[in-house]
Formats: C-alpha cells, structure tokens, sequence
C-alpha cells in the first residue's frame, strides 16, 4: 500500500481538508479516491502506470483524485489551472496521458479537445463512492508527472517514483516536526511540487488539516489567518512581499490583529527562489517569525534547509536534509575547494526517477558517477549554503515559477513582425526576476501593448514578458550567440 495512503487510515475521523465548499475528514478521503479509483480501473485490476491527467482547482477533489490515481495504479499528471490550452494540451500529449479528469470551470477551455480527440475525458463530478478491490502498488512504482522548464524549449516530465514522494515527504515531517495538530494554508499552485509536496502531501501525511484558499490574495490570506487556527504557512517569496506590501497599507488596528495571530504561528517557510533578506527582516518584524528557508526542486523534492531548531541564517539556504547528499563541482565535476563556488550536486532517495521520454536529457543531467546536476551554483559559507545563481540565464524564475527564456523566444519569434529577439530575467524585489524581452522588428511598428495582448492564449501570464526594449541588433558573442548578461545590464 502506498505510505501516505496507509497512513490515512490512522486519522480517520480528523479533518483533512478545508475548502471553499466544506470541510472533509481523512475517512471522507479514502472513501471518495476509492470511488475515483474504481471508476478509473473499470473493471481492470491494475492501471499499471497508465498516466492519468487532470484539470480540477485546488481543493478536496484534487487530493481525493490525486489518491484515486495512485490507488488504482496510475502516474498523476496535474494540470495547471492558469495555463493556456496549449500548454495544457502539450502535458497530455507528452505525457502520453489516456485518461483526463477535468472539473466543470474547464470545459469550456477544453472543448476543442473534447470535440476532436481520441482521449478518454471524465468530469470529476461525475465520481461516485464506489467501493470495490484495489490493486497492490509496490513503492518502486512511478507515481507522478510535473512539467518543469529548463534550457530546452518545452518543459520536461519529471517522474517520480512512490518511494521518491514518501522519502521527500519523511525528511520534511521529521525536520520541520509536523504534527496532527497542524493546521496549514495552501495558497499554491498544485501542479509544482511546493504545492503538492511540502504543503498537501506533508500535512496529510501527519493527520494534520491542508486548508485551501481557491486563489491567492493577500487580503484573503490574512482573514483566514485572523480565524487563529491555522499555524503553519509556506510560500514562495514574492507571496510574502505581497503580504508585506498588504500589512503596510492597513490601519493600525488591523495590522496589530494580524500581527497578534502571526505570532502564534509555529513555523513559516519560505523556498522556490531566493528570499530577500530585506523580506525576512521586514517580515520579522511584522510576524516575529524568521522565515525558514529551504532550497528544492522539481527533480529532487527539498534538499537543504535551515534548521527547525538553531540559527536560521538570513541570505542561506541552510544544510542537507538527513539522507541527503550534496556537494559543489566546477565544470569537469571536481569538488571545489572549500570556500569556493560550484554547482550544487545532489545524490539521494529523494531523486527523480526519469525525465518521461527523455534518455538523452536525463542522462546529462546526472555525473559518470549519479550525482543530480541542479544547474544552481551556491558556496559553502561559514556551516551554511549559499546561493549565488545559476549556471544557465536562460532560466528564469518568477513568482516562484520556472521558466525557460527559450521557450519564450521561440513564441515571439512566430510574430510575423519579429526578426529576433531576446528574453532575460531582470532582478526584481517582488517578483525575484522579471521578464524583459529585447525584439529586434521587422518594421518600426509594434509596441509592447501590441505584443501582449498578441501573447494572450500563446503563453501564461506569468511567462508574458513585462519588460520590452526595441532595438537594431542583439548584442553577440565572437560564436554569434546572443550575449544574455548583456542584455540583462540594457534593462
Ligand atoms: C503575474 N503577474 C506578474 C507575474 N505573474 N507580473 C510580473 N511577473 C510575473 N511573473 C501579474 C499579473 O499580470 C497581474 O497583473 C498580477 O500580477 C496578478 O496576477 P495573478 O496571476 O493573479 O498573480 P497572483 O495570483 O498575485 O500570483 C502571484 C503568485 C503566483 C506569487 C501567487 O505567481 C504563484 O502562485 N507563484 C507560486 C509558483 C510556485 O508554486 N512555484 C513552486 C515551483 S516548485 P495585473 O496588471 O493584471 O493586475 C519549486 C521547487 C521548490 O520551485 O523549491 O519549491
Ligand atoms: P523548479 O524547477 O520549479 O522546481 O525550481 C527549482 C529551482 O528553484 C532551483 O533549481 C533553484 O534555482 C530555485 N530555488 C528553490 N529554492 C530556492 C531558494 N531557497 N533560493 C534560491 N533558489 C531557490
């Protein structure tokens, strides 16, 4: 039986789950993924790693369809919510996907999929809580597909195994001592591991509440703390800029009220990009918490954290999680010296399994001897991780999302006015980076106006580039290849 399922069964009568509909306990989560399992299965014994996708909004159904897949033997595909049909049709078909489950708020957005295609859909109203057996899943199985960027064009499924997922799980509820008395807010996407892993996974597996808000705000995020139940909270930084920016603006009443259940928090996290110091601090001050701070990935679940218990140092991302091995290499994969910058290595359970249908990039992504190239470049600073970049500016992260310039330029390369183009990441307070584009025209007439309502339905939002400059030429290298830095230092 998979771990975080076989837990479930401790908790039953506890409270799960929160959201915008209900509240529902761990005996309502079995029940209902069997249902979903069963209908799944149809009759089959076993899906045997079948990829199931689904479209559903944060909340109870997407836990209970999460574990439906799982129960009967399938690999999860989450879908993103905010992506444009493209993308979404994109994870299907790379996924190999036979079945998608979508909730109703999509069906429009997928129609031209549900007209035209071969693929088995079902809408997730349509579960029933139907009982029945389900097939034995041995933890070397595939259980998850999540679509990240990096330095290729389109995103790759990063597969990982059942045993993956409960290792990663098991290091944070050991080192951030989860309880079943916790009771944290999930205000992340849940096609990315911060949301699915850290947050959903980890509370579900210590009994404890995942409590969901249908879309992030800062003013929705600060009333559901005000109700004082809720005392752990995990984020991405620009989040808690957002809040910040929030708190700052309200009356003094207020900001003394939220302070007052800030306080009584027991623990805060910040991960997915680099966290401000100037946040920290100024967050500090709001919440008295210092911000935990961790570093991950797609690929390997949490690797490195600052302490629960101990100095959490302001700028660092801590020390390996217990079972985790990490080291720095220059460029021929030589350890560096101490003190010296190098790409962060990682070996561990905790490592994907496959990138899906990828040998090639799968094989250079890993060392001769199996280390996980993370392609972020970090020092050893005084008992503590630091990070100091990547080794690729062609990815950019914003919001806490990856993205890939590339595939940003081969979007706004297809605009019959666009020569070229060059798309960097710009620091930004707020949003870590900022996209900036740099297009070379055709002729003299388009404008950045112009160029985003034109990428409306052709890329995310929060892949749209924000920043335009209009230029005669891209500065090259001596090989004729854009120089990024450059570009970055023309913004
Ligand atoms: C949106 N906007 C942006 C933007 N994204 N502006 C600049 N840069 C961006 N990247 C603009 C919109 O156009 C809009 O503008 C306004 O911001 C609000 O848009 P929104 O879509 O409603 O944004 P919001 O809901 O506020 O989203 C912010 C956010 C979101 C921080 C909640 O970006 C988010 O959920 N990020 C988390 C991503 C995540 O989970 N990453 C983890 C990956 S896993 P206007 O003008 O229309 O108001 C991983 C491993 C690990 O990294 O270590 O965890
Ligand atoms: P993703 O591919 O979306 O999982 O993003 C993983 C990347 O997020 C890592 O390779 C880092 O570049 C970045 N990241 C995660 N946590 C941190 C952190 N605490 N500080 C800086 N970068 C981070």
């Amino acid at each position: 039986m998979i771990p975080l399922i076989q837990r479930a069964f401790d908790f039953q009568e506890r409270i799960a789950i929160k959201d915008s509909s209900d509240s529902y306990s761990y005996q309502h989560l079995l029940d209902a993924s069997e249902g979903v399992a069963m209908q799944l299965l149809q009759g089959k014994v076993d899906l045997d790693q079948a990829r199931v996708s689904f479209l559903v909004p944060a909340g109870f159904s997407y836990a209970a369809i999460q574990w439906g897949i799982w129960r009967a033997g399938g690999i999860a595909v989450p879908l993103c919510v905010k992506h444009p049909l493209s993308s979404i049709e994109y994870m299907i078909r790379d996924s190999e996907a036979s079945v998608v489950i979508y909730s109703k708020e999509f069906e429009a957005l997928l129609q031209p999929l549900l007209e035209t295609s071969e693929l088995h859909f079902i809408k997730a109203e349509q579960f029933s809580y139907k009982k029945g057996t389900l097939p034995n899943i041995s933890t070397d199985r595939s259980a998850m597909i999540l679509y990240t960027s990096g330095t290729t064009g389109n995103p790759k499924g990063v597969v990982t195994t059942h045993a993956n997922i409960e290792f990663q799980i098991r290091s944070l509820v050991t080192s951030w001592k989860w309880q079943q008395d916790d009771h944290i807010l999930n205000v992340l996407p849940l096609h990315h591991l911060h949301g699915i892993l850290n947050i959903l996974s980890c509370a579900l597996y210590s009994g404890a509440c995942c409590e969901f808000l249908p879309k992030f705000s800062a003013e929705g995020v600060f009333d559901a703390f005000r109700r004082d139940e809720i005392n752990v909270f995990m984020a991405v930084p620009t989040i808690y800029f957002k809040l910040i920016a929030h708190w700052n603006e309200a009356t003094p009443e207020t900001k003394e009220r939220i302070s007052k259940s800030l306080k009584r928090f027991r623990l805060m996290v910040s991960g997915s990009a680099a966290l401000p110091v100037s946040v920290l601090e100024e967050w500090e001050g709001i919440s008295g918490h210092t911000l935990l701070e961790r570093y991950g990935m797609t690929e390997i679940g949490m690797a490195i954290s600052n302490p629960y218990n101990g100095e959490r140092r302001p700028g660092h991302i801590g020390q390996p999680l217990d079972g985790v091995s990490v080291r720095l290499c220059d460029e021929n994969n030589q350890v560096v010296a101490n003190g010296a910058s190098g790409e962060i290595q990682i070996k561990g359970p905790n490592v994907f399994k496959t990138y899906w249908n990828r040998p090639e990039a799968t094989a250079s992504s890993f060392t001769k001897d199996g280390w996980f190239r993370s392609g972020d470049i970090a020092v050893f600073n005084d008992g503590s991780y630091k990070i100091l970049g990547r080794n690729s500016v062609d990815i950019i992260k914003s919001g806490g999302y990856k993205i890939s310039a590339l595939e940003i330029e081969e979007v706004l390369r297809t605009h019959p006015q666009i020569k070229d183009c060059g798309v960097v990441g710009i620091p930004d307070l707020e949003w870590g980076e900022v996209i900036g584009a740099s297009i070379i025209l055709e002729k003299d007439s388009l404008d950045a106006n112009e160029i985003r309502s034109w990428l409306k339905g052709k890329l995310s939002d929060y892949k749209t580039p924000r920043k335009y400059i209009f230029q005669d030429d891209l500065p090259r290298n001596a090989m004729g290849k854009v120089t990024k830095k450059v570009l970055i230092d023309l913004f």
